[in-house]
């Protein structure tokens, strides 16, 4: 029990250490491509958490809520293009 759960604890830290998928690419594009891994065009909490920007700070599940603006538990491309270009001061 103990041991299994610090194995989930660990492969999670090692899988958001190898995705800084939000702030790294030149393009939105990119970045939500490279969490959307059923590539159903929407990326939701699951694939979020697992897959996406693991800043300092602030935890995933605070940025997976400030894309998500209507609240539905998905992020739709339109909602992260437009955080996108938010985080970067454009428009
Ligand atoms: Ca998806
Ligand atoms: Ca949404």
């Amino acid at each position: 029990m103990t041991i299994s759960k610090s194995i989930l604890v660990l492969s999670a830290l090692l899988l958001s250490q190898s995705a800084h998928a939000f702030g790294r690419p030149d393009n939105p594009d990119d970045g939500f491509a490279a969490i959307d891994m059923n590539k159903d065009g929407v990326l939701s909490k699951a694939e979020f958490m697992e897959h996406g920007p693991n800043p300092p700070f602030i935890s995933t599940q605070k940025i997976f809520k400030q894309i998500d603006i209507n609240e539905d538990e998905q992020i739709t491309k339109q909602e992260y293009v437009d955080a996108w270009y938010k985080k970067r001061g454009r428009s």
